[in-house]
This record gives C-alpha cells, sequence and structure tokens, in this order.
C-alpha cells in the first residue's frame, strides 16, 4: 500500500503514481476551530504539494468516521489520517486497519484503544495544558471565581484533558459543569439553564469559543454583563474569540493552533517513505488577555 517519492513499479508520473494517497476522517464542522483545521489540511495535502487527498466530514458522528475509515481500506490509500470525535469506540477499525498494513497518522484529538501501536504517529496541541494555564490564571486573576465548566464534546481527548488540566488547578472553585458539544448553538442553551441552576455563578470556563460565543447571547438575554458579571474563560483562540476578547466580554483566551497542515504533510511524506518519524508532535499554543488589541485580532490568520 505504501508508495511515495521517489520511482514505483506503478511506472511513470504522468498516471499520478507519483502522487501520496491519503485518506482524512475530519469529525465534522462544529467550530471556528475545526474550519480553519480542515482549510490548513486542504491546502497542504493539495495535488500540486504531491498529495491525492480523499477527505471524508463526519458531521461529528463516530459511524460516520468509521464507515470512511473502512473505505479507505477499501481504497487501499497509502496513509489514513484522522481526527476521531471521542476517545473510545476505534477497536475494531483500527485493528483492520493495521491487518491492511495502512500506516495511521493521527491528527488532533486522541484516541484509547487496546490495539497495540494502533498509529504510527500524532499531531495536536497539549490539551492538558490548554487546561492547566486556563486554571493558573483564573487562581492568579479570580481567586473567588465561582466557576460553571461549559465542556466539549464529552469523551473527546479535548474534552477530558481540558477538564483534567483545569480540575487539578482551581477544581475546588468549580460549582457545576455541562456539556455543549463544542458547538455555539448547545453552549448557549447549556448556559441558559446553568445560569438558573447556579445563579451564584461569577464565572465560565468554556472549553472552546464557539461555546463561548453562544454562552454571551444566554448571558445577555438573562440581562447579565458577560465578562464582568460573569466573567469567560475559553480556549481556541479563532477569531472570534479573540473578537470577544478585545470586546470586553472574554476574559482570557489560550490559543489552540488550527493550522498545522504542513507539519502533517511532512509527517504523512515521511510515513509514507517508511521513513522514521516522532511519535508525536505538539503544536505551540499562545495565551491572550484583554490587553490584546484590534490590531492584534486583525492580523490573525484564523
Ligand atoms: C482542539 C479541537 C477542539 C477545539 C474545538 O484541538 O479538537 O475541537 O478546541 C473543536 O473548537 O471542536
Amino acid at each position: 500500500a505504501a508508495c511515495g517519492g521517489g520511482s514505483t513499479d506503478t511506472g511513470s508520473s504522468d498516471d499520478g503514481g507519483d502522487l501520496i494517497r491519503v485518506g482524512f476522517s475530519q469529525l465534522g464542522a462544529e467550530s471556528g476551530w475545526r474550519t480553519a483545521n480542515t482549510e490548513s489540511v486542504k491546502a497542504s495535502l493539495s495535488e500540486e504539494n504531491g498529495f491525492d487527498l480523499t477527505f471524508v466530514d463526519a458531521q461529528q458522528k463516530q459511524e460516520n468516521q468509521i464507515k470512511a475509515l473502512r473505505d479507505f481500506i477499501a481504497q487501499d490509500v497509502d496513509v489514513i489520517a484522522f481526527s476521531p470525535v471521542i476517545e473510545t469506540g476505534w477497536d475494531e477499525v483500527l485493528q483492520e486497519i493495521k491487518d491492511s498494513g495502512i500506516p495511521v497518522v493521527l491528527v488532533d484529538r486522541t484516541v484509547d484503544t487496546t490495539v497495540e501501536d494502533p498509529f504510527v504517529t500524532w499531531i495536536g496541541a497539549d490539551f492538558k495544558q490548554e487546561g492547566t494555564t486556563a486554571g493558573e490564571w483564573v487562581a492568579e486573576n479570580a481567586p473567588d471565581a465561582k466557576i460553571f465548566e461549559l465542556q466539549g464534546t464529552l469523551g473527546s481527548g479535548a474534552q477530558v484533558d481540558r477538564e483534567e488540566g483545569f480540575g487539578e488547578v482551581v477544581g475546588d472553585q468549580i460549582i457545576g459543569k455541562a456539556s455543549g458539544n463544542f458547538t455555539r448553538a448547545e453552549g448557549k442553551t447549556a448556559v441558559e439553564a446553568a445560569l438558573q441552576a447556579y445563579p451564584e455563578m461569577t464565572m465560565i470556563f468554556t472549553h472552546n469559543d464557539d461555546m463561548g460565543l453562544g454562552a454571551i447571547e444566554a448571558i445577555e438575554a438573562a440581562g447579565k454583563v458577560p465578562g464582568e458579571d460573569i466573567q469567560i474563560v475559553s480556549i481556541d483562540g479563532v477569531r472570534d474569540g479573540l473578537q470577544a476578547l478585545v470586546d470586553k466580554k472574554f476574559n482570557y483566551v489560550v490559543e489552540c493552533n488550527p493550522v498545522f497542515g504542513d507539519q502533517l504533510a511532512e509527517l504523512i511524506t515521511q510515513v509514507a517513505d517508511g521513513a522514521d518519524v516522532p511519535k508525536e508532535t505538539i503544536v505551540i499554543d499562545a495565551a491572550f488577555d484583554q490587553t490584546i488589541t484590534q490590531a492584534d485580532v486583525d492580523a490573525r490568520l484564523y
């Protein structure tokens, strides 16, 4: 299955034989982060860069991802890449991929599986550190805050690790938790309920900007001032999230950089060539407070 640069026994380059055939299962289009990530992946895994990319969006449904992965096996692609919507439930299909001999590059989210050595390499952010960084800002700047935690897709690596990192620092300040599934609409719904259930709330820690933007809508609809009556600490750093920070409706944003298509393309090329690659590549994150300027936001890539 593996073929990459250099000559292959399937003949000349005019049959596209030199293109690296990649099957990519993206989990969905649920957030600004995911949109930016998809744009970066597609731009880097382009034909002119030497790739024949089959890209499938799973609308945040694990069964759609499993079907796409099985299709990639049937197509006998050179490399399979995917961002698993949740950590578990992949054992059967990962074993099928392993039996097919097609190497797997894990992207962004993480897996929890019994399959031996299920992927060659993983590239993504340190989700636990993102939670820790958010918690450290709260401990420093809002030690008396009564916090509602607005969680991402339950069981996703991003949700599990951000909850763990944040909780280790300020877990005793958390008064309630609920999931908004990383989407703006579900984040708004969750916060509408939380405002009723926890009237003493003074802060929301949201696992991504999109849910935080939904929280702003719910807070304002309740006649409260986001960023003041209820502070908001968020993760991602997409443009709309950083704009909320400039507008003083968010108080702190930890970046989770989605623009790593070029690094991914390099890893896939090396994997296709059978070269050794690092077991993991951590994408570097920054953090932003309300000192951010409009010019900073306007200059952002995504
Ligand atoms: C993080 C990524 C998360 C983002 C959300 O790397 O998996 O998924 O934080 C997105 O915006 O839905």
